[in-house]
């Protein structure tokens, strides 16, 4: 039994997995505070929950995993857990195995499991932040490859929490919609009501088709620079339909060459878990 869990931007979820059978599923808010005293508490209440009933953990996390530790691309989407040591925090609890992976590569892992091992994919990830992973010739790039939200979309855009100008993850992320939302409409939106407005709302509109024009061009990207042939789209904004409608109407303005197929995560919300769990089962028993 492998106790699979994901730690994002804003949720923490788990599941069991016995074989390929997700059960017992719970999800918390997390960490916007970057409080790790409270996301210590979130996890020491998760483990307590499913306590003797697990032979093994994996971890899927946002953030770059350096020796267990939760290193950040953007800071901002970790606040004060950076450097939180994940690994000893688990071991402490823990004596068995456990198996740590960025989040996005995680899901990546999922989804061509779920595809029958497809040995060519990429994944995005349009979430809190941007997250990427590539599966290529069967093997899943991971550390710091694969980190597709940080790659250009605007060079005169906004400055992303990374460090660098104009990054997707600073147009079109979850947290970057509803700020530039915001600022627009003179009020406080979130995601999911900015790509609602968007619909009779011009300033909305804008908004939401840079977004979505952005993570075109990332797809005709990868498609023109590795010719993954399949990209899929998750997370809580890529999986919905007004945002990733946008994005296959987008690309569908490029020819051919550079419009490889495009999916929706068919693992939804659950990608990161299967993955996780996947990749315990495969390398970690
Ligand atoms: C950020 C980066 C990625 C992560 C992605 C999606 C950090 C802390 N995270 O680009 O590692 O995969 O966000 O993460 O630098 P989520 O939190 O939106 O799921
Ligand atoms: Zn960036």
């Amino acid at each position: 039994m492998i106790l699979a869990i994901d730690l994002g931007g804003t949720k923490l979820a788990a599941a069991l997995f016995d074989g390929e059978q997700l059960c017992d599923r719970i999800q918390f808010k997390t960490h916007s505070s970057g409080d790790p005293g409270t996301l210590k508490d979130q996890l020491q209440s998760l483990l307590h929950h499913y306590q003797g009933r697990f032979d093994c953990i994996g971890v899927a996390s946002t953030g770059i995993i350096q020796q267990g530790r939760l290193t950040a691309l953007n800071p901002d989407n970790l606040g004060g857990l950076k450097g939180f040591d994940l690994e000893v925090f688990f071991q402490q609890i823990f004596p068995g195995p456990i198996a740590l992976l960025n989040d996005a590569q995680a899901a990546t892992f999922g989804e061509s499991v779920a595809r029958d091992n497809a040995a060519n994919l990429a994944f995005i990830t349009v979430s809190t932040g941007i997250g990427g992973g590539l599966m290529i010739n069967g093997e899943l790039l991971r550390g710091g490859s694969g980190h597709l939200g940080h790659t250009l979309a605007d060079p005169d855009g906004p400055v992303c929490g990374c460090g660098r100008r104009g990054c997707i993850e600073a147009v079109a992320s979850g947290s970057a919609l509803s700020r530039l939302g915001s600022e627009a409409l003179r009020r406080e939106v979130c995601a999911r009501e900015l790509l609602e407005l968007a619909q009779s709302d011009t300033r909305a509109e804008q908004i939401v088709d840079r977004a979505c024009l952005s993570v075109a061009g990332l797809i005709a990207d990868l498609q023109a620079s590795l010719a993954v042939g399949r990209v899929v789209v998750g997370g809580s904004v890529g999986l919905n339909p007004l945002f990733f409608d946008r994005v296959t109407l987008a690309l569908a303005s490029n020819p051919a060459f550079y419009r490889p197929v495009v999916e929706s995560a068919v693992l939804g919300a659950d990608a990161g878990l299967y993955g996780i769990s996947h990749w315990v089962k495969q390398f970690h028993r």
